[in-house]
């Protein structure tokens, strides 16, 4: 790399490793610490998003990190601005999304004195980032800003801290950038691929499950490929559903939270099971009861980026250290060498899956949240991004909506409230062409419902929805389970969500009947501004399968 001709400062470093590592969106809440990097980033070809919170920021950031792959980026300050950002990192280890956080620091000759907002940011973050440092060198950052970029990709994904003091940042560099940094394909060795074609060849009921990050459409496209050529059902792991078309006849369905029975039998039913990316953690497991923990009785494959993952959970019948890029590259040289003994097994797989998801089921009160589910995913383009956070809502997503393509779903695996306001801001700056949306309940919303306002800002005209059942419903449900007629700290008084979209400049809408919902969403889509649809629904209407009153009932009669 050349020798800068001039010095440059520290901040102009960092943003110039920035856009070596092809950055085009930060997302930040402005704080004095890192006046210096603002600066630089001021006519640069960095399109800047400022948030109203450090979590809205930081679960920008991470929802980019998703969908590109490449690290999201997230500046945020010192202190109180470094806690509230914290969301955002748990979101991206959990989730195994590439992210940066950078944060403002006191200046290095007041540590230790308890300086303005000062932190131990290494203490503060070392259980959940991948990596938390500290620039204290301004020559140096190109060095560190490169690694950071490179230890958030590489194996698999996750959040890295960078903490940048003050008077460091304005002090000048004759540092060359550093390259760009790229993540390691890790690719199958010829052995791998032998014993699995081995495996797969003496299978009676192979079952194939999609998960993780380190994805790409040319490697679900060859999954989807090897998948019809070898008629194998797949299935999704949790919030992972567009690594596979729902319209696809070997699909048989998620595992997520209220995941199909039948969906569950068959896979604990299968002697091959064939885990490419994900790492099934308590949720897709089902609370670790799929597979057998440290020794699954199936012959399980697991395919993993990270070394450190196979064998971490579940012993596998034969564990390959390879990317889902690479592995899926390594896929399209395979072909059966006799007829798929299972075939009949996958389409009744498909069969129960679109049993399953094929008509909303009958619900308490005057609005089905599965009907407009279903009326949703008849209507929206294929490439509409459905964008959620956590709670009970979310079923009904999980249960009717068919996603199509990669990156079509973006919403936290760590099941974090307060997600999709801040990840549909994010994916609409990235994509400002598709349709995005924002389904939420009347808690999560409110989370970071703020966000709002910088949708407004940016004229974003993401479609937000609010379920608005009264009550935290999802605890709600487990108190009803644990401790029936017992409720306590789960009812909530909301405002008009609909005046609250209009107060902040957007476009408001209240829906009290399923049939109203069509001409509320085309309302929303013809203002094309940032709209907020208001949608009462019963909290008795707790999922898709029970009410909030059966629930209740069967505790009682349990008790
Ligand atoms: C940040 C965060 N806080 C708390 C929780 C625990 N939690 C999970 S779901 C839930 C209630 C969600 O309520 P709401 O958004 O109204 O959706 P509902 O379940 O009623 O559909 C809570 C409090 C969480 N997952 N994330």
């Amino acid at each position: 790399m050349q020798q800068p001709a001039s010095p440059r400062s520290a901040a102009q470093a960092l943003v110039d490793q920035l856009i070596v590592n092809r950055v085009r969106h930060v997302f930040c809440v402005p704080g004095e610490s890192y006046l210096a990097v603002l600066d630089a980033l001021r006519d640069r070809d960095v399109t800047i998003t400022v948030c109203r919170n450090e979590a809205g920021a930081a679960m920008m950031a991470e929802a980019m990190g998703k969908a590109t792959g490449r690290p999201g980026v997230c500046f945020v300050t010192r202190g109180p601005g470094a806690t509230n950002a914290s969301p955002g990192v748990h979101i991206a280890r959990h989730d195994s999304t590439p992210m940066l956080l950078f944060v403002g620091q006191i200046e290095r000759g007041f540590r230790d004195r308890d300086a303005f907002q000062e932190m131990d940011y290494r203490a503060f973050f070392g259980s959940v980032a991948k990596w938390v440092t500290e620039i204290d060198e301004a020559r140096r950052v190109p060095e560190i800003v490169s690694r950071a970029f490179q230890c958030a990709m590489e194996g698999r994904p996750g959040p890295v801290v960078v903490s940048l003091p003050r008077d460091m940042l304005a002090e000048p560099v004759l540092a060359p950038d550093a390259r760009a940094s790229e993540p390691v394909e890790t690719f199958p060795g010829a052995p791998a691929i032998a014993a699995f074609e081995t495996l797969l060849a003496a299978a009676q009921r192979p079952f194939l499950i999609l998960g993780g990050t380190r994805w790409s459409e040319a490697a679900a496209h060859s999954v989807q490929r090897f998948a019809e050529r070898f008629e194998l059902p797949v299935a999704t792991s949790y919030r992972r559903g567009p690594l596979f078309d729902a319209l696809h006849p070997c699909y048989a369905g998620d595992l997520g939270i209220g995941a199909n029975p039948k969906l569950i039998a068959r896979i604990k039913n299968s002697d091959l099971p064939i885990l490419l990316g994900g790492r099934l953690g308590e949720i897709p497991s089902q609370g670790f009861t799929l597979f057998e923990i440290p020794s699954p009785r199936a012959d399980l494959i697991h395919i993993h980026a990270s070394a450190e993952e196979l064998g971490r959970l579940y012993q596998a019948r034969l564990a390959i250290h390879a990317t889902p890029i690479a592995f899926a590259a390594a896929l399209d040289a395979l072909a059966p060498r006799a007829p798929n003994r299972w075939s009949a097994q996958t389409k009744d797989a498909n069969e129960d899956f679109i049993a399953w998801t094929e008509a909303a089921t009958p619900q308490p009160g005057p609005v089905n949240l599965g009907a407009i589910t279903v009326w949703l995913r008849e209507h929206a383009p294929p490439d509409a991004i459905l964008c959620n956070g956590a709670g009970n809502y979310a079923a009904w997503i999980h249960r009717f909506y068919r996603f199509r393509r990669l990156g079509s779903h973006i919403a936290p695996t760590s099941a974090s409230m307060g997600y999709g306001v801040p990840a549909a801001v994010a994916m609409q700056r990235l994509h400002p062409g598709r349709l995005v949306l924002s389904v939420n309940g009347d808690g999560d919303f409110l989370m970071n419902g703020q966000e709002f306002a910088t949708a407004v800002q940016y004229e974003l005209p993401i479609i937000v929805i609010v379920c608005d059942n009264a009550s935290y419903g999802t605890i709600r449900m487990h108190q009803e389970r644990e401790y029936p007629g017992r409720v306590c700290a789960t009812d909530l008084r909301n405002p008009d969500f609909a005046a609250y979209a209009r107060a902040f400049g957007g476009f408001g809408a209240r829906v009290e009947k399923t049939a109203d919902f069509p001409a509320a969403f085309e309302a929303a889509r013809a203002a094309r501004a940032p709209a907020i649809i208001h949608v009462k629904i019963s909290t008795d209407a707790i999922t898709p399968s029970a009410t909030l009153a059966r629930i209740k009932e069967l505790a009682l009669a349990k008790a």
